[in-house]
């Protein structure tokens, strides 16, 4: 069944550390072969050995429209004749960047960057420069890239200790990036209180989806806005996931919170590499060469990823009936799961806000990264092998959101349950 993966994943091995560009995909926390996928099309992909699987990745998250989307390859197939890069600016470049500010609030300026890491990297040394502070907060289990300041243990207590979660991050960074629980307002105050006048910027995924995927808490977000109004703090909404998949304006629109700087990736690449950073003209106008926050890229606006992007969002804009059938689905999709866990008697959790959902093996509520990192996860490895062998894609780890694409049909989401279902009985034995 997975032979030719197995054969390409043994030789990719010899080239590439651990056989993958992007540690998620290797399936280390399900175990197992990584599949090596050839080709894919609307809610299907299809791996080495010709298998075919209901995709619920969706690139961690950009095919929202399902892949190889005929107007977003179209697009591409017709721009790149004209050169895949300049290194100079082109219109395509003013017409993304107007186009995300007409369906964002907030937003008077946008850079382009080329992924959601460079985009959070850029949007925390813009912070510090505009403020003139050193420390950031972030939340335990959220995932802002791979940048150091980001990498850094979770819990208030070890961050101030300084110890180094990922080897080379060095003392310095860590001892500037302060964490604590998710949804613990409290803590943040604590924090703020204990920092004061050192803090730069709060940077939270407004519904997180490293971790599974985990809902604020009412009035989370708002008491962090309000925490960053008064402190002088930069509230920044990490919308890599979330944006332009809750909804056209994002969690933004969604939950009705305002940030002063969003950061943007996955989607509006529409699987091209884009990231992007953006807010009030007052903060933004400090980025080089407005400013001197320097920040820059070779392929930043990229005419083939602008493109892409471009055409993604513009469908979105166009027909919002898609957020509404996005979210219809997932929640046909939910409570299909709920019945058949219901049945098995196995404790389970499933966390959901618009076309983001995840399972959790769990006889207690999913709120942080503690109590998600306490859920049994040795049964969800079964359950992910068992969809899988039923040619279900799940993402290969508890600690992700599961995304759905709009080229899912009922037909897909009907058959997912009935695997789901069997896979219920399997690891019930
Ligand atoms: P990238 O640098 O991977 O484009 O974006 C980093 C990032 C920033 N912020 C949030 C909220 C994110 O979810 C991500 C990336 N998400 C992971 C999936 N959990 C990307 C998958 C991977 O690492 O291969």
């Amino acid at each position: 069944m997975f032979e030719k993966s197995a054969e390409l994943f043994a030789r990719a091995q010899q080239s590439i550390p651990g056989g993958v560009n992007s540690p998620v995909r290797a399936f280390k926390s399900v175990g197992g072969t990584p599949l090596f996928i050839e080709k894919a099309k609307g809610a299907y992909l299809f791996d080495a050995d010709g298998n075919k699987y209901i995709d619920y990745i969706a690139s961690w998250g950009p095919m929202i429209l399902g892949h190889a989307h005929e107007p977003v390859v179209k697009a591409i197939q017709e721009r790149a004749p004209y050169s895949t890069s300049y290194g100079a600016p082109t219109k395509l470049e003013i017409e993304i960047a107007e186009l995300i500010v007409s369906m964002v609030p907030n937003v008077d300026l946008i850079r382009m960057v080329s992924s959601g890491t460079e985009a959070c990297m850029s949007a925390i040394r813009l912070a510090r420069g505009y403020t003139g502070k050193n420390k950031i907060v972030k939340f335990e289990g959220h995932y802002h890239g791979h940048a150091d300041s980001f990498l850094v243990k979770a819990g208030s207590g070890v961050a101030t200790l300084n110890i180094q979660t990922v080897p080379g991050v060095t003392a310095g960074v860590s001892n500037d990036t302060l964490t604590c629980a998710y949804n613990d307002l409290d803590a943040v105050k604590e924090l703020a209180h204990k920092h004061k006048g050192e803090i730069a910027a709060i940077i939270t995924e407004p519904v997180a989806g490293n971790m599974g995927c985990i809902l604020p808490k009412p009035g989370f977000l708002e008491g962090l806005r309000k925490l960053c109004y008064d402190e002088n703090i930069v509230f920044i909404l990490d919308e890599v996931m979330t944006g332009f998949r809750l909804a056209p304006g994002g969690a933004q629109e969604k939950l009705n919170i305002r940030a002063d700087l969003v950061t943007y990736g996955k989607v509006i690449g529409g699987g091209m590499p884009v990231g992007a950073f953006g807010g009030r003209k007052e903060i933004m106008q400090h980025i080089a060469p407005l400013g001197n926050v320097y920040q820059a890229g070779t392929l930043s606006g990229n005419p083939i990823a602008m493109i892409a992007g471009y055409t993604t969002l513009k469908i979105l804009k166009e027909n919002p009936s898609i957020y509404k059938e996005l979210d219809e689905k997932t929640m046909y999709l939910k409570q299909g799961l709920e019945k058949f866990f219901n049945e098995s008697k196995i404790p389970y959790v499933i966390n959901q806000l618009g076309s983001m959902i995840s399972v959790h093996f769990s006889d207690h509520p999913i709120v942080d990264f503690a109590s998600a990192a306490s859920a049994n996860n040795d049964l969800f490895k079964k359950f992910f092998h068992s969809m899988l062998n039923q040619g279900i894609y799940l993402p290969p780890s508890a600690f992700e959101s599961w995304f759905l694409n709009n080229a899912l049909t009922k037909k897909d989401i009907d058959y997912t349950i009935e695997a789901a279902a069997e896979s219920l009985e399997n690891i019930n034995q």
